[in-house]
């Protein structure tokens, strides 16, 4: 049974920027998968950390690994997004950007086009079902793919910016942060700024990234994802932290995720209450819900109850996300509208 508090974080109006989508897949979705395709004999613990459970980072990636080899099809694809897409909208989430790296299947004839048409045509369908919710799409890069495959992806992503009519809006960096290095992947990212395309990138997810930090910080980057040790009290700097303000990135912080891999010891200790309390723009944000088994609703409530934030400073929060998403300012009223709409009158 829900409590009162349950309902009121559900019924919250919600923006969720950071959605790896195979890291989103949820417990049901996983078990469809599995059906599917029994001769891989995976199981439900080798894909999600449930509660109580910790990893390493390390382990997180061979998580990603095993949801690959369900989802390795444009059938499996549609089918994560459209669910992935109506569990977002069951949580109260209004607007959400979805990240996926487009893979190619020799086997199931999957291409890296169609993996992104694929994601695209899901969210078209959700759309024309009257499914409540605003969705974009970050097309990933790898960082452990290197240059070339960096620079192939931005061009392919181009394309899409024109004819995607506002879907595909932007560009995530992301994957395992201790393989490979950012210098790689400069002239891709900063090609893509040219373009047009929004960025976020993962940055200090894990210690000691200081160099590759500083470098991607001076593109820059229109959003910083965890940004876990950029500030001094975790092993970064204040020349870092200095560069994020002046430039007015905002974070988008994963709790549960950070914990869960085990990269910030316990949610008091989380960097969130560093940035927020400084006044920084910061976006709570789920990562990866089906890996780490939790929603937005829950994290917002994780923040709250950790850093003693009222109703109102909580209904502040998620209204202020709105300023940071990547689409259009036309986007922005209508979204700041449907707030005002929502907003008990305590709040007003
Ligand atoms: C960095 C992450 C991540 O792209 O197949 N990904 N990258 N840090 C994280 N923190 C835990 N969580 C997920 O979704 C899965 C992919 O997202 C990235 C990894 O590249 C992972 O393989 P897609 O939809």
């Amino acid at each position: 049974m829900d409590n009162e508090a349950d309902v009121f974080y559900r019924e919250l109006p919600k923006v969720e920027l950071h959605a790896h989508l195979n890291g989103s897949v949820s417990f049901q979705t996983i078990e469809k998968l599995i059906h599917s395709k029994p001769q891989l004999n995976i199981e439900h613990s080798m894909t999600a950390i449930g509660k109580g459970q910790r990893r390493t980072l390390d382990e997180c990636f061979q998580v990603f690994k095993v949801i690959h080899q369900l989802v390795d099809s444009e059938d499996d694809i549609f089918m994560v997004a459209t669910d992935v897409i109506k569990e977002f909208a069951a949580d109260g989430v209004k607007y959400l950007e979805l990240r996926s790296t487009p893979r190619e299947e020799i086997t199931t004839g999957l291409t890296k086009r169609r993996y992104i048409e694929t994601v695209i045509q899901a969210i078209q369908q959700c759309k024309k079902k009257g499914v409540d919710i605003d969705v974009r799409f970050l097309v990933a890069i790898d960082r452990r793919n290197g240059s070339q495959v960096a620079m192939e992806t931005v061009q392919l992503v181009e394309e899409f910016f024109l004819s995607s009519d506002g879907l595909v809006i932007g560009i995530d960096l992301s994957g395992d942060p201790t393989v490979g290095h950012g210098r790689d992947l400069l002239s891709a990212l900063q090609r893509a700024k040219n373009s047009g395309l929004k960025l976020s990138l993962h940055l200090s997810e894990v210690p000691s990234q200081h160099d590759e930090t500083d470098l991607l910080l001076n593109i820059p980057p229109d959003r910083i994802g965890h940004g876990t040790f950029l500030h001094p009290e975790m092993g970064g700097s204040q020349g870092l932290v200095d560069k994020v303000v002046q430039k007015s990135i905002p974070l988008e912080l994963c709790l549960t995720s950070n914990v869960k891999g085990q990269t910030v010891q316990c949610y008091s200790d989380h960097h969130f209450k560093y940035w927020y309390q400084m006044g920084h723009p910061v976006v709570i944000c789920t990562d990866d819900k089906g890996v780490f088994a939790t929603d937005l609703s829950h994290e917002y409530k994780m923040a709250a109850t950790t850093f003693g934030l009222s109703r109102e400073a909580v209904w502040k929060l998620s209204q202020q996300a709105i300023d940071y998403i990547f689409a259009p300012d036309s986007v922005k009223e209508l979204l700041k509208q449907k707030w005002r709409d929502l907003q008990p009158q305590e709040f007003k």
